[in-house]
């Protein structure tokens, strides 16, 4: 595999350079926390590495050095598409280097020699109670595979340490090659009669979904999947998924161990279910005007009332993002080419122009923009793909991407079993510099 030998060479020197580092300024302080920080989730504290993405909070995110719109620009892309094959950007992801059309098709061959479905997996999916809600079915397919994994298989068979990021590798192939096929055995099962189709050879991995989901007739729904896998690949690897994933990998547990749990994390309404949560939204801010879009004067009293029964704008602000995010805006501009006209997504727009400066009025988010999950529901729904609560389903797929390309870099660099110390509130306490007399106090005499 070329891509294996490409990622070797960068491999060993990233290992040296960190060695190196680690010698010789091994005890130099590079972060700290603040007792703030600490009750706020560890927000802005540096903790984690990741060579992969970065979200830069006013620019967004970043995959190898890059901003969105180059990647998708310069990412090579199937003929007649505009937009890349996610082969190209797995490559990207794994090497920082940009891939030519050859290294983006050596990773879409890979998968589609890996892409098949084994039976007893969905065998466990139709054995699931109809209610089962996707994310939860997709977790328990991603878990059900993992009697493929390799690397529990040669770990056992005292695999070196050296070689665990090969393995890792190739349970990452293996997994990301599945992943459109486990999407789509789960919609095809949930609202379908349950039929399965094989991959179409010809089609690359994103528009696979749109052909196992019966949809390949249509290319802007193939481009849209394109476009969508791209955008949600990674995010830093400080977000609840990729972070679940790094800390389960770090005990050894292999890639779909690590993946299943991150599933599970992103189906959070704070996390990627707000995707889901998003669309119902808007469905409900229709259904409350007869169908209709409301006026400006009544969507902001909509939005307050939302605000006001204590529920969040979903699809609004950003643990780590202060500006509008760039997946958003690639999706907007997608929209305005292929649905100008839909009802739905001149709602998001309007939402666009109202929710910022509510939420700044209320003055509670820190955030105020809209994140990916504010317009990608609405994409799909255009498109036909109804089933909101499949959404995070979709998410999960592209950010497979990115969780699997960091436990491939985790292995690679020989990162440890994670493990921060917890401490007892007196211990927070007593570091305090100025002695507080906490006895006695209520809340509201210090807040
Ligand atoms: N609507 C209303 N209130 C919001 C809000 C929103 N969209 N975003 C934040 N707030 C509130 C928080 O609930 C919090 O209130 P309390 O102090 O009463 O608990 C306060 O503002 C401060 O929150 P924050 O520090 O700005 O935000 P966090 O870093 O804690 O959380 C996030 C970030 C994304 C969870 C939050 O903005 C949110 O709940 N957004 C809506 C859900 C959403 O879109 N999630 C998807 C994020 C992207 C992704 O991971 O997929």
């Amino acid at each position: 595999m070329k891509l294996a030998k490409n990622l070797e060479g960068k491999i060993r020197e990233v290992y040296e350079r960190v060695r190196y580092m680690l010698a010789t300024s091994g005890e130099t302080v590079i972060s700290q926390v603040s007792l703030r920080q600490f009750f706020s989730g560890n927000r802005d504290v540096d903790l984690l590495l990741s060579d992969v993405s970065y979200v830069d909070p006013f620019y967004g995110l970043h995959y190898r050095g890059l901003s969105l719109e180059q990647v998708l620009q310069q990412l090579p892309k199937p003929q007649g598409s505009v937009f890349p094959y996610a082969g190209g950007l797995y490559s990207l992801l794994l090497t920082g280097e940009m891939p030519g059309e050859e290294e983006a098709l050596e990773v879409e061959d890979l998968w589609k020699d890996r892409a098949a479905i084994p039976q007893h997996v969905i065998n466990v999916l139709k054995a699931m109670p109809a209610e089962t809600h996707p994310m939860t079915m997709f977790s328990q397919a991603i878990l059900a595979l993992q009697t493929q994994s390799q690397f529990t298989r040669d770990y056992s068979n005292g695999l070196s340490k050296e070689d665990y990021w090969k393995i890792t590798l190739e349970d990452s192939l293996d997994l990301t090659a599945k992943a459109p096929g486990l999407a789509a055995t789960i919609y095809n099962i949930k609202y379908g009669d349950g039929t399965l189709r094989e991959i179409d050879s010809h089609l690359d991995w994103s528009a696979n979904f749109a052909h196992l989901i019966y949809k390949d007739w249509d290319q802007h729904y193939q481009d849209l999947c394109r476009l969508f896998f791209v955008l949600h690949a990674d995010q830093g690897t400080g977000n609840v998924s990729a972070h679940t994933a790094c800390l389960v990998n770090s005990a050894l547990s292999d890639v779909y161990y690590s993946c299943s749990a991150a599933m599970n994390g992103l189906a959070g309404p704070l996390h990627g279910r707000a995707n889901q949560d998003c669309l119902q939204w808007l469905l409900g801010i229709m259904e409350n005007f007869d169908g209709s879009l409301p006026t400006m004067s009544q969507l902001e009293q909509y939005v307050w009332d939302t605000l006001e029964r204590g529920k969040v704008i979903p699809g609004y602000g950003h643990a780590v993002l202060r500006c509008t995010d760039p997946r958003f805006a690639a999706q907007l501009e997608f929209g305005k080419q292929y649905m100008a006209d839909d009802q739905l997504f001149n709602l998001v727009e309007m939402v666009y122009q109202v929710v910022p400066d509510i939420l700044k009025k209320q003055g509670k988010a820190k955030g105020i923009w809209p994140n990916v999950d504010a317009i990608s529901g609405t994409l799909q729904y255009h498109c036909g793909v109804k089933e909101f609560d499949f959404y995070t389903v979709l998410f999960g797929v592209g950010r497979m991407l990115g969780i699997t390309v960091n436990l491939v870099w985790n292995r690679a660099l020989a990162l440890p079993l994670e493990r921060p110390q917890s401490i007892t509130l007196q211990m927070v306490q007593d570091r305090l510099h100025d002695t507080l007399n906490i006895s006695g106090l209520r809340s509201d005499s210090y807040l």
